[in-house]
């Protein structure tokens, strides 16, 4: 098993103590902009996500990381990438993922085989996460090539996510894909945690109300991740923020 690292360790360490955990999440492909994240951070935004599907480079990555440094951001940045195409050194971290309902081997298994090696060549930390595709899916789902869980029978999540963390895996992720409709449902979220003792549960997608959130956390959920509304509505992005952050 992978040795838990600084990153991941300091994250277990807030939830020990009460915290519930707030992901802002930057494609590179149209980042937000660098001052905002550091707006972010100041209202208490645990880390920053980067990665995206399509027309990304590793030194797309490299680059926004540069700015967002030289923007006095501190907080990690960590890797959730779409692909091969995500690899950079710059990161603190890589969500190490598996699309655990995904019809292609080449997403279950593949991509992290090609990507193995590249990872311990950086020396990253890494995060062994399970990703599930729940409802809609937006891009992830489609090019993930998922079988989604559909909303209606959220008790399949708990097979799942029993199976995740039996196999090994620390964190799950519950997508419902950027920009989708409709978040996880709060059962499907429910599901995950009563079948899961240790596991870092993070729940995105679709979050756009601030009920939305307090939903996720009211039903086990350990962190949100936060896209679309910080890009579109940030005012709204940092009320949610505020929610999250509150004991
Ligand atoms: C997408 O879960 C993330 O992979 C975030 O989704 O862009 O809808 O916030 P949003």
């Amino acid at each position: 098993m992978t040795l838990i690292g600084r990153v991941e360790r300091e994250l277990r360490r807030k939830l020990k103590s009460g915290e519930r955990l707030f992901f802002l999440l930057s494609d590179p492909e149209k980042p937000l902009n660098t001052r905002l994240v550091r707006k972010f951070e100041e209202a208490g935004a645990d880390l920053l996500l980067v990665g995206g599907s399509l027309n990304v480079l590793p030194y797309d990555i490299d680059k926004y990381v540069k700015e967002v440094r030289e923007a006095d951001v501190k907080i990690p940045v960590v890797l959730f990438p779409g692909g091969l195409n995500n690899i950079a050194k710059s990161a603190d971290a890589i969500l190490f993922m598996s699309l655990l309902n995904t019809l292609d081997p080449y997403w279950l298994i593949g991509a992290q085989v090609a990507a193995a090696p590249l990872i311990k060549r950086l020396g990253l930390e890494v995060i062994p996460t399970g990703y599930l595709i729940i409802g809609h899916g937006g891009a992830a789902g489609h090019i993930g090539r998922s079988l989604p869980v559909p909303p209606e029978t959220p008790y399949i999540v708990g097979a799942y996510a029993a199976a995740s963390e039996l196999l090994g895996l620390r964190a799950l992720y519950l997508e419902a894909g950027s920009g989708a409709p409709r978040p996880v449902p709060g059962k499907a979220i429910e599901y995950a945690r009563r079948s899961t003792t240790n596991t870092l549960l993070i729940v995105g997608g679709g979050l756009r109300q601030v009920d939305d959130a307090r939903e996720a956390l009211a039903h086990g959920a350990d962190a949100i991740v936060v896209g679309t509304l910080a890009e579109k509505n940030p005012e709204k992005a940092l009320t949610m923020l505020t929610l999250v952050k509150k004991k």
